[in-house]
């Protein structure tokens, strides 16, 4: 490395953090160490980076994944070679399969000193490759803002995903004259051709009974108003796909039934009464445990609009396939069935409307809650908890949903009113809530964020706490305490008749969640009765200026 700089160059770790703003990156979260330092010392010069720091490397990817999910930003991460990329990976996956714009980056060793097998050494791109788009080492300085622009226009093209960089130190510390690109955005927003338009409208126009399959790609196309005007125009019914992955159709539109669950039988069962499934940028049933039930009936068949031509023809034969923008197709295909429908489906989607009515989300609302009691006994139903803060949340709140058995009935009361009212765990796997939350707020600074999360899940990303009250973020943190792994305790019932489980419980001793969070700075507090979750609930809304966290005791079930 030169002593001084020579004119017109510029060191790696500069140029890195030049191309990702110019990419329109605006918040890095990492989680430093030695190799990361180049990294960490240029951004001293560069404040408007932001930088967040995360407590361990799986959760400075959930907090990210949170932040470019709510924001719709290509966000940077930053994480510690091989055993903090290794943290990071079960986030990462995560990522993966919720679409997140991400660039993950891990400082390396130099290049040669890797062979002589360091500390923290081994090969990175290998151990990414599995759960990203893409992913690549640098090996000549000069080649490093082309591939930051090839990452961030991979990250951002759909179907959008996290892409994965190795810095090594070398790199980032040498000084070149180099060439540092431009950007490129690829517009995917396209309707599919006049004919095939005109194919679907009026294959929905023949069937005798459709359904409308909601998925995540209404909430990334902001085509919320658009997907309520198709129930209308076609008087169908609207099922959420079986991941709530977050808010997919407002919940109070009329046309609105719920989400489906990933029952394949009961899944199966509801589907059988509709002759055509429209799935709108959804997931096609995407299941949890094995069945021998499949859940979609032979006699349902498949028509999909979406940007992910992998989930077309997956597992079930989609009749029609159209690789479009939700958005962009609905736009086109509303005035379509109008015009080819006319007068006759005006008056058969408005019958339609009246009848889906009296069964849809908003008369199980109420018909639920209506049985649902304000207790007198502790621990509390966790069906309460749910109703009563969602009765109880300012209108454009924002739920972030990991909670497992306890918050099983949270979809029914808590209404989605916007594309970012809801964000819930992707892949299945556990430790994403907490995070997420931090990353949701810090996107959405004027909104509320509850997370409502169970108490083992909270544990895998508990460090996330110090997060949020280090960035002074409002986040009202609800952890659900049933005493351990409810749902797995469930299911060795279910699945094994085992009723005494064994490493599933959290009793012995009792963890006191309030006071891990007294611990990272959150004014904390337990409740077991009504009055106290009341209490608390107030009193955590009326903070505004950080953090709390709310350890609701619930009843095992
Ligand atoms: C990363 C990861 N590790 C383990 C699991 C297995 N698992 C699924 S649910 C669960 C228990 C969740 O407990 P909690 O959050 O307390 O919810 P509860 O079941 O009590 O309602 C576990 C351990 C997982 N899904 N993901
Ligand atoms: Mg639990």
């Amino acid at each position: 490395m030169p002593d001084a700089p020579v004119p017109n160059t510029i060191t790696g770790r500069d140029a890195f953090l030049r191309v990702l703003k110019d990419e329109g990156v605006t918040k890095m979260f990492g989680n430093p160490g030695t190799t990361e330092l180049p990294i960490m010392h240029a951004l001293s010069s560069a404040p408007e980076m932001g930088y967040v720091l995360a407590l361990q490397e799986a959760v400075v990817i959930a907090m990210a994944d949170g932040y470019a999910r709510a924001s719709g930003k290509l966000v940077s991460c930053n994480v510690h070679v091989a055993p903090g990329l290794g943290n990071a990976i079960g986030s990462i996956y995560t990522s993966m399969m919720s679409g997140t714009p991400m660039i993950v980056t891990a400082g390396q060793q130099e290049q040669g000193h890797g062979l002589t097998e360091p500390l923290l050494y081994a090969p990175l791109v290998p151990i990414a490759q599995p759960v990203v788009k893409w992913a690549t080492e640098v090996s000549r300085i000069e080649d490093l803002p082309r591939i930051l622009r090839r990452a961030a226009k991979v990250a951002l093209t759909a179907p959008t995903g996290p892409v994965f960089i190795s810095l090594p130190g070398d790199i980032l510390n040498n000084e070149a004259a180099i060439d540092m690109g431009d950007v490129t955005r690829v517009d995917t927003a396209v309707r599919p051709s006049d004919a095939a338009l005109e194919q679907l409208a009026r294959r929905l126009l023949s069937a005798k009974k459709p359904v409308i399959l909601a998925g995540h790609e209404i909430a990334t196309s902001d085509a919320f108003a658009e997907a309520a005007e198709l129930a209308e125009t076609l008087g169908a019914p609207v099922l959420q796909q079986t991941v709530a992955w977050g808010a997919h159709f407002p919940s109070e539109h009329p046309a609105y039934l719920g989400a489906l669950n990933r029952d394949q039988k009961y899944v199966r069962r509801v589907l059988s009464d509709y002759d055509l499934m429209l799935c709108v940028g959804a997931d096609v049933l995407k299941m949890s445990v094995w069945s021998e039930t499949e859940p979609l009936p032979e006699t349902t068949k498949v028509a999909m609009i979406g940007l992910r031509d992998w989930e077309m023809g997956k597992n079930f034969p989609a009749e029609i396939a159209l690789r479009a923008d939700v958005k962009e197709t609905l736009k086109a295909l509303i005035p379509l069935l109008r015009k080819l429908g006319g007068g006759r489906l005006a008056e058969q989607a408005k019958a339609s409307l009246a009848e889906i009515s009296a069964r849809n989300w908003s008369t199980q609302r109420a018909q639920k809650a209506a049985k649902v009691a304000t207790p007198t006994t502790s621990p509390l139903p966790a069906e309460w908890v749910m109703m009563r803060l969602s009765d109880k949340l300012p209108k454009d709140a924002i739920v972030v949903e990991e909670g497992l058995t306890s918050t099983a009935t949270l979809p029914s009361y808590f209404a989605f009113r916007d594309r970012n009212s809801f964000f819930g765990n992707v892949s299945g796997g556990i430790g994403w809530g907490i995070a997420a939350a931090v990353g949701v707020q810090i996107a959405e600074p004027k909104r509320r964020v509850v997370a409502v999360i169970g108490d083992g899940s909270a544990m895998y990303s508990i460090s996330a706490l110090w997060s949020a009250a280090n960035q002074k973020l409002p986040v009202i943190f609800l952890i659900t305490n049933n005493e351990g792994y409810q749902i797995l305790k469930n299911r060795l019932k279910l699945f094994h008749g085992n009723d005494t489980p064994i490493g599933m419980d959290f009793n012995d001793p009792p963890m006191n969640i309030a006071k891990i969070a007294e611990g990272f700075g959150l004014p904390s507090e337990r409740v077991d009765t009504a009055e106290g979750f009341d209490a608390a609930l107030d009193r955590a809304l009326a903070r505004t200026d950080g953090p709390t966290l709310i350890e609701a005791m619930v009843k095992k079930g």
